[in-house]
């Protein structure tokens, strides 16, 4: 259908193409200028920001709308000598199509920015600030990417139920739900659904949101958070690992070649074992790694994995190894944890022992354990932190900035 009008204006990625044409755009006054007979409306839109001229008696009435309003302006496109863009328009008609507030709750075009929180609760209006915008394009971007990654080798997008009726990752982080007078929990993760579906689809993704209730505050932790969780038949911790190497190398590729500025990766991610780690910041074996410690031991290393972690420190599906060890996997970048897998266990009786030392009720389990009696293949997986992975794409250090409307204790 052809569009007409108001409804057929164009935006700032089509001035170069226009150049000392007529055209007609639509956008938002993203800030203004006044000097003497002259207005200046730096004209904002999802792609761009350009300087719109105005003269005489438009200059007057450009001068009276205000900052953020929507306006659809016509003209001729000219060459620009301003510091903001290429390109300009020589107004000859500017409509105001909806007048913004004279005072809003903040300034997207100051160089200052407002505090994250007055950010998050006026998202909408912060995105209007290139800067913030940007990183939701990126977003958008890597989950494209990756959604070609995964489906180019064969991996089937699934989709699984956020209402469960066990927990999948231990139960100290559940949000309870009434469900129908009966208690059920908000999905931790994919897990327990993602294995049993290699029996049948072999390779599965799933991109979704996933719940826990952190109760600490921290710049990496939400109440809900977003995940792409990998499961392969027949795969190995190490084939895994590639795999999750080779995505996150084809991440920053695609994001590159779309003109983002992210750094380009060199080289295979190194691999450190746990007792290495553990011994180099003067943790006991069987204790987690402190953040603080991983933030220092991380520092200037980029990528890189964690293997080898202690058994009794990882979920009961993961695959036991000698010495008290497991077949499991954290990816890092410098201290911050990104993603974590390994080989799983596909065996049922082990399965039932594993539950039972991690203090868990096998008869809580049994609609998942009994999967494994049905000649399930040995498998392999990972669940990737999609917010953390967008705040080092980002180089934002607070999870809040790359979320649109973070979850978390406070903001909801
Ligand atoms: P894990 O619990 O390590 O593993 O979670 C996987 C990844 O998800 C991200 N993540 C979070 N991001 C933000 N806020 C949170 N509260 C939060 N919790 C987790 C992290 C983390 O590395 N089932 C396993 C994965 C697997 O083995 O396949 C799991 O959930 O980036």
């Amino acid at each position: 259908m052809k569009r007409e009008g108001q409804f057929a204006a164009k935006q700032s990625d089509s001035l170069p193409s226009l150049l000392n044409s007529y055209g007609e755009f639509h956008g938002w006054v993203h800030d203004k200028r006044v000097l003497g007979g002259l207005t200046f409306l730096i004209i904002g839109d999802p792609k761009g920001l350009y300087q719109v001229v105005a003269r005489g008696d438009l200059a007057k009435d450009a001068a009276k709308i205000n900052r953020q309003s929507y306006v659809l302006i016509k003209g001729t496109v000219r060459e620009s000598k301003s510091n903001v863009s290429k390109y300009e328009v020589e107004a000859q008609e500017i409509s105001v199509l909806n007048q913004a507030d004279d005072l809003l709750p903040l300034d997207p075009a100051s160089k200052t920015k407002s505090e994250l929180t007055t950010r998050i609760f006026n998202r909408p209006l912060d995105l209007r600030d290139p800067s913030e915008r940007e990183i939701f394009q990126m977003r958008a971007k890597t989950l494209s990417i990756i959604r070609g990654y995964l489906s180019n080798r064969g991996f089937i997008e699934v989709d699984t139920p956020k209402i469960i009726a066990t927990a999948s990752e231990g139960g100290a982080e559940l949000f309870k739900v009434d469900y129908f007078g009966r208690e059920a929990y908000l999905a931790q993760s994919p897990q327990l659904f993602k294995e049993e579906l290699v029996l049948g689809l072999g390779k599965v993704f799933e991109i979704a949101h996933y719940f826990r209730a952190e109760k600490s505050n921290t710049v990496k932790h939400l109440s809900e958070f977003m995940s792409v969780d990998v499961e392969q038949a027949m795969a190995t911790k190490e084939s895994v690992m590639k795999l999750l190497e080779g995505l996150i190398k084809a991440i920053h590729g695609g994001l590159m070649r779309s003109g983002f500025n992210v750094s380009k990766l060199q080289g295979q991610f190194p691999v450190y074992t746990y007792s290495e780690i553990a011994s180099a910041i003067g943790v006991k074996f069987g204790e987690d790694l402190g953040s603080d410690e991983l933030n220092e031991f991380g520092k200037g290393k980029g990528y890189y994995f964690i293997v080898d972690w202690p058994l009794s420190l990882k979920p009961f599906y993961t695959m036991p190894k000698e010495g008290g060890l497991s077949e499991s996997f954290d990816l890092m970048y410098e201290g911050l944890e990104l993603a974590s897998g390994g080989q799983r266990i596909h065996q049922y009786d082990l399965l039932v022992k594993r539950l039972k030392e991690s203090g868990l009720n096998p008869e809580s389990f049994a609609e998942h354990t009994k999967v494994y009696r049905w000649g399930m293949p040995p498998h392999a997986g990972w669940g990737l932190g999609l917010d953390r992975l967008m705040m080092v794409l980002s180089g934002r250090n607070n999870i809040r900035e790359v979320v649109l409307y973070p979850r978390d204790a406070k903001h909801i």
